[in-house]
């Protein structure tokens, strides 16, 4: 490995004060950092700034713990390689609970627990837990700092990486300390590895702990994650703060937060339109977010990846932003040949977790180029050789890099008033039965789409890769409340626009097979041809095939010039088989019957048109 090159840097210690404030309000959250203090007990405490010198230093001493790897400079400046705890490498979904106080709130796909037993457990678990260790208070914001849209937070950590993460992944810095100071509502988010340090004892290179606990307290705005360094379960502001929490937010004061990406799509005439697309883990929202179209004419602006918060506007319209800075993207899978924009955002000031090191102190993943190198470190640490017969990277190895990176990023992907949304996605990856693209006929049937969702499970999450499972919204591990209420949430939303400028609802799947199990579809820039049709379809220059399940597209009115795809091959991605779909709809009344009397009946309807559509086919 690669010594840490020597540093003018100041040692840590020297950041990290407090800043000041005569108000009640910053007075609450001095005390509660003195609360968590006194409870966690840790050697010091460290206000972070968000200033580049501080970030250097933290970054500088994780390579000097032996926590972080230095890469070479010449290939990838200002970049790093992360290899975690072989059994911490994914959001631990059976230890994520929702502490609201009624169990019915937290609905039947969620883990409840008891606010009161659980803060009991909490102040139990994480009495002493940063012992030895730096405590960090790390304000965030979510969204550009003071928009309409935004959200702020803290995060104490007694990681280093995560507040590393954290710099990356969203607006960090004393501008957040003011907005709190002046009365701002705001988060509280808790995070310990687990790991407390005895006097002279030797840390470990990613500390964590067997027991984890990923707690949210909807009714308080409170976050607690302990155990884990992984992404999902450390960088709080995320999916925690961002989907989970934020969603209980947006119920009640009426807006939404998805696990959503989020792009401008201009058109050979120059015409700009905006998609939402929620996608599973591991399903493709990064990949779409930086889609470069391979037919002409057509040009996609970034301006987010995972999540998207919309609210509905003066002018009826529903308005979007992506409350991150940063990209904590999938790492296998993206090259050259795959996703360019992201192989470009990449050249460097990146944090790598879990990928292959190379010989050259650069790093490689499966999937970066055609070709294995000859000889790798593994993301454990061991040699590696493409005989190996195991993969180099981990599948869920990631990549954190700041968004402003991205060659393609919209100009105005900070502003804070978002962006007017005319088109929504949703998809998973099916083997079977979900056609290539399908419109929603209306509003209510789109949110029938997107509540039925179902998905083969990816390395995304613990649990067995390729099994299909129901991940409504793509908010199966996020939404923070009972989901049927969601499923209502989403409907109310339709109607909180006026009523021809809400935005058109399709279904999309990359991911069907063939009989001989590859890929029918191309991907990748190829969707481009999908989208394509869509714009067209909601400039009302092309008609659509009515079917059981929404409308489709005529083959003809496809762009598949170049695309390679066989006639028969098109056939097959958009064949509806009413048996295999009269058993996706029984399969659908099962899955509804969980939600009880918290779903909408306007959901049973839609479901009840399926079958009259489906027996009539
Ligand atoms: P999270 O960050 O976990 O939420 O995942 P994501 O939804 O952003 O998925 P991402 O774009 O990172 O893609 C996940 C995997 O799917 C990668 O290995 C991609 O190469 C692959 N993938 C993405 N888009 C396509 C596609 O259009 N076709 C195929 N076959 N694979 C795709
Ligand atoms: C996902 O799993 O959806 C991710 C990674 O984007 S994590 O932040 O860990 O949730
Ligand atoms: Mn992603």
């Amino acid at each position: 490995t690669l010594t840490p090159r020597t540093s003018s840097f100041a040692p840590v210690h020297e950041y990290g004060a407090s800043p000041d404030y005569d108000t009640p309000a910053f007075a609450e959250l001095a005390a509660w950092v003195e609360e968590i203090r006194a409870l966690t007990q840790p050697a010091r405490v460290h206000w972070v700034d968000g200033s580049a010198a501080e970030n250097d230093a933290i970054l500088h001493e994780l390579v000097s713990e032996g926590k972080l790897i230095k890469l070479n400079p010449e290939w990838r400046p200002g970049s790093y390689l992360a290899r975690s705890h072989p059994s911490d490498v994914a959001r631990t979904e059976a230890r994520t609970f929702i502490a609201s106080a009624e169990q019915i709130d937290a609905g039947p796909t969620n883990n409840w627990a008891d606010p009161a037993e659980m803060h009991a457990k909490m102040t139990e678990i994480f009495e002493g837990s940063m012992r030895g260790r730096t405590m960090y208070v790390v304000p965030f914001s979510m969204g550009p700092v003071g928009g309409p849209i935004s959200q702020i937070g803290v995060q104490i950590t007694d990681s280093a990486y995560a507040v590393a993460s954290i710099g990356i992944m969203t607006r960090v810095g004393n501008a957040v300390v003011g907005q709190i100071a002046e009365g701002k509502q705001w988060v509280r988010t808790v995070h310990s590895v687990g790991a407390p340090l005895a006097a002279g004892e030797p840390d470990s290179t990613w500390p964590c702990n067997d027991e984890k606990w990923i707690v949210h307290f909807p009714d308080t705005l409170e976050v607690y994650s302990y155990g884990s360094g992984y992404g999902g379960n450390a960088i709080l502001a995320k999916k925690c703060f961002a989907l989970r929490i934020a969603s209980v937010l947006a119920r009640d004061e009426g807006w939404m937060a998805e696990h959503m990406l989020l792009i401008r799509v201009v058109s050979p005439e120059g015409k700009a339109y905006h998609v939402a697309a929620a996608f599973p883990s591991a399903c493709g929202k990064t990949n779409l977010a930086m889609l470069r179209p391979t037919i002409p004419g057509w040009r996609v602006e970034t301006l987010g990846d995972d999540i998207t918060w919309i609210r509905p506007g003066a002018d009826g319209r529903m308005h979007a932003i992506n409350p991150e800075a940063g990209f904590f993207g999938v790492a296998p899978g993206t090259g050259e040949s795959t996703n360019v924009t992201a192989v470009e955002t990449l050249w460097g000031n990146t944090i790598f977790t879990n990928v292959a090191l190379r010989p050259d102190g650069d790093v490689w993943w499966e999937g970066l180029t055609d070709e294995a190198p000859a000889h790798l470190i593994d993301w454990e640490g061991k040699p590696w050789t493409p005989e190996s017969g195991r993969p180099a990277a981990h599948p869920n190895s990631r990549f954190t890099v700041s968004a402003a990176q991205c060659p393609q990023i919209a100009a105005d992907w900070e502003d804070p008033e978002g962006v007017p949304l005319d088109v929504i996605l949703f998809g998973g990856r099916r083997a079977t039965n979900v056609p290539l693209v399908v419109e929603a006929t209306d509003w209510s049937h789109g949110v029938f789409l997107g509540a039925t969702i179902s998905s083969e499970r990816t390395a995304a999450a613990e649990g067995t890769v390729g099994e299909l499972r129901r991940d409504p919204f793509a908010m199966l591990p996020f939404c923070g409340y009972n989901m049927g209420d969601y499923f209502a949430h989403w409907l109310k939303m339709g109607r909180a626009v006026r009523f021809d400028k809400a935005p058109r609802i399709f279904q999309v799947n990359w991911f069907r097979r063939g009989a001989d199990g590859r890929f029918l579809w191309p991907g990748f820039g190829d969707n481009a041809r999908v989208i394509d049709w869509i714009i067209r379809r909601i400039e009302g220059r092309v008609g659509a095939v009515e079917s059981p399940i929404g409308r489709l597209p005529r083959i003809e009115d496809l762009n598949l010039e170049g695309a390679g795809v066989t006639a028969a091959d098109m056939e097959e991605l958009f064949s509806i088989d009413a048996a295999s779909w009269t058993r996706e709809a029984e399969s659908t009344e099962e899955f509804f019957a969980m939600f009880g009397d918290r779903l909408p009946a306007a959901l049973t309807t839609e479901l009840a048109s399926l079958r009259y559509r489906l027996s009539n086919a």
